[in-house]
C-alpha cells in the first residue's frame, strides 16, 4: 500500500518566547487524505531530532513526502528534503505552505512539485491519482496536471503553474476535520503547562482577512474572508477536549471580523469550561460583544495596536485610528478580558517622536502584556517590496524581534534600549 508522509520541519528551540502548536495544515491535509482512504502519517519534528525523524521515515518508507515551509523554516525544509532524496530516491517530494506559495521556483531541483495556496482538495486528489495510477516521479506527465489547483512544476521537463483557489464556504462546509492523531499531545500539553498553566492548542474557525496592512502577508488564505460551519467547529472543539486540552488559541487571521459569527460562537461556547484567546481587530467590537466573549471563556485578546501615532498607523495602512485602538483596550479590559498588545517601532517613514508616542501609549493603557518588534518585512507584504536590501533568500531561523533584516533609517541599538526601558517600566507598573 502506498504511503504519504507529511513533515512539519520545526524543531523546538526552547526560546522563552516559543509557542508550540501542532501544524494544522498537515492535520487538515491528513484529514482529507484519510477520507480518500490513503495511508498518511504526520511527522511533526517539534519534539524530535533530525536523526529521530530520519529513523522514523526509514521505518515508514513513504512514497510521497510532503513538507510544509514558511519563512523561518526554509533551512530545515531543504535539509530534510535532501535527506529524503538520499534515503528514498524514488519517492515524490512535494512542498506546500506560505513560503512555497510565494516563491515556488525556489523549490525546484530538490522538490518534484509545489502546491501553492489552499490545497485542501487539490493535493489529496493529486496523491490519490498518483497512487491509484501507480505513477512514478519520472512519469508525472501522465497525470491530468492542469486539473490540480495551485500545482507548480518546473522539473521533469514540465512547466506547470496552475492558478490558486480560495475554497468557498459551501465547499469548506463539507471538509473533514483536521486529523490530530499523530501529534504528541502529552508533550504539547506539558510544554503549555510549564508555560502558563494551561493545556492550549490551536484551531482555525475562519479563513482570510479583507484588510491590507502594509506589513502583513496572507499568502495562503488571502483577502477572501470565509467562515467554517460552527457545527463542524464545535465537533472539532469536542475532539480537542477529549484529547485533554482545556484551552484554545484561535489562530484565525481575523476571528472577530464577523460579529454575528462571533456572537454565535460565544453563545455555543458558554458553559463548556474551555477558555480561549484570539487576535482581534480594534474596530467593530462593542461592550455587549466583549461581555459575551468574557462569558464564553475568552481569557485574553491580542490587539495589533502597532503605534501610538496616527500618522504611523496611516503609513501602515491599518484602517483603524489611534482612538479606536485605545477604545478597544478599555472595552476588553472593562469586560474582564486580559489585553495584550503588539507594537511595531521604527517603521519606514515614521519619526523618533512617533516612536516615543508608541512607548508612551504602551505605558498609559490598562494592558496586561506588551511586545515590541521592529518591522519584519514578510515576503508577500507591501513593506517587503518597499524596503531596501532585504535578502530574499535569507532564512529567518530566529523569531526576529529587534534586529532589522533590511537597511533601516533607525538605529537598532537605540531601539533595543528604548524597548528594554519600556519593558522594565511596564513590569514595574504591573507590580
Ligand atoms: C498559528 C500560527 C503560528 C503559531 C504556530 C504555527 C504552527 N505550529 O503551525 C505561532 C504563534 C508559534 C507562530 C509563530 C510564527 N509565525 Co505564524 N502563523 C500562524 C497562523 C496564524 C496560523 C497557522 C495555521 O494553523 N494555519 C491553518 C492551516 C490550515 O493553514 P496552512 O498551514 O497554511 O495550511 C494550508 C496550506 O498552506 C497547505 N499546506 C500546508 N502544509 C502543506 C504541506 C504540503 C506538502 C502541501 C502540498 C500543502 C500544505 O494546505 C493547507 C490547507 O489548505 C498563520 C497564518 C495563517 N492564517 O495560516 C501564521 C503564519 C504561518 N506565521 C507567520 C510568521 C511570520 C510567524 C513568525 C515568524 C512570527 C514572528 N515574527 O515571530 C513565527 C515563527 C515561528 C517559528 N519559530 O518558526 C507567517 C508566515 C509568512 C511566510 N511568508 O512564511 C504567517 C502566514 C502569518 C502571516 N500573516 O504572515 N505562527
Amino acid at each position: 500500500m502506498s504511503r504519504i508522509a507529511m513533515i512539519f520541519p520545526y524543531f523546538r528551540t526552547r526560546s522563552p518566547t516559543e509557542m508550540l502548536f501542532p501544524p494544522l495544515g498537515a492535520a487538515t491535509l491528513a484529514g482529507h487524505l484519510s477520507r480518500l482512504g490513503i495511508e498518511t502519517r504526520i511527522f511533526d519534528c517539534t519534539f524530535g531530532t533530525f536523526r529521530q525523524v530520519q529513523r522514523a521515515l526509514n521505518s515508514y518508507q513513504p512514497d510521497i513526502v510532503g513538507i510544509y515551509s514558511m519563512v523561518t523554516l526554509s533551512r530545515n525544509t531543504f535539509q530534510i528534503a535532501e535527506m529524503v532524496r538520499a534515503s528514498f530516491p524514488d519517492s515524490l517530494i512535494v512542498a506546500g505552505g506560505p513560503l512555497p506559495t510565494l516563491y515556488p521556483e525556489h523549490y525546484g531541483g530538490q522538490f518534484d512539485a509545489v502546491f501553492r495556496g489552499e490545497t485542501d482538495q487539490s493535493f489529496p486528489r493529486f496523491c490519490q491519482d498518483y497512487v491509484n495510477q501507480k505513477i512514478s516521479r519520472q512519469r508525472l506527465k501522465e497525470l491530468p496536471l492542469d486539473t490540480y489547483a495551485g500545482l507548480f512544476i518546473r522539473d521533469h521537463g514540465l512547466q506547470v503553474n496552475n492558478p490558486t483557489v480560495h475554497y468557498p464556504e459551501r465547499e469548506i462546509e463539507s471538509f473533514p476535520l483536521p486529523d490530530r492523531r499523530d501529534f504528541d499531545h502529552a508533550a504539547y500539553q506539558k510544554a503549555w503547562l510549564q508555560r502558563d498553566g494551561s493545556k492550549t492548542t490551536s484551531i482555525i474557525t475562519t479563513l482570510g482577512c479583507p484588510f491590507n496592512c502594509d506589513f502583513c502577508s496572507r499568502p495562503v488564505f488571502g483577502n477572501v474572508f470565509r467562515r467554517r460551519n460552527l457545527d463542524a467547529v464545535f465537533e472539532e472543539i469536542e475532539q480537542i477536549r477529549l484529547l485533554g486540552y482545556d484551552s484554545l488559541w484561535i489562530a484565525d487571521d481575523n476571528f472577530t471580523l464577523n460579529l454575528a459569527y462571533l456572537k454565535e460562537f460565544c453563545r455555543r461556547m458558554a458553559g463548556r469550561k474551555i477558555n480561549w484567546s484570539c487576535l482581534s481587530r480594534v474596530t467593530g467590537i462593542d461592550d455587549e460583544t466583549a461581555r459575551l466573549m468574557k462569558e464564553a471563556g475568552c481569557r485574553r485578546v491580542y490587539l495589533g495596536l502597532e503605534s501610538g501615532s496616527q500618522a504611523t498607523l496611516q503609513l501602515m495602512n491599518k484602517k483603524a485610528t489611534l482612538e479606536e485602538g485605545i477604545n478597544a483596550v478599555h472595552l476588553f479590559h472593562k469586560a474582564g478580558i486580559k489585553v495584550a498588545a503588539f507594537f511595531i517601532v521604527g517603521y519606514p517613514g515614521e519619526t523618533v517622536s512617533s516612536i516615543e508616542e508608541t512607548f508612551k501609549l504602551a505605558l498609559t493603557l490598562p494592558l496586561d502584556d506588551i511586545s515590541f518588534n521592529v518591522p519584519f518585512p514578510l515576503p508577500g507584504s507591501k513593506l517587503f517590496d518597499r524596503v531596501s536590501k532585504v535578502d530574499k533568500n535569507k532564512d529567518w531561523t530566529e523569531e526576529n524581534e529587534v534586529t532589522f533584516v533590511y537597511s533601516s533609517e533607525f538605529d537598532s541599538e537605540w531601539l533595543r534600549r528604548q524597548i528594554a526601558q519600556t519593558m522594565t517600566a511596564f513590569a514595574e507598573k504591573k507590580k
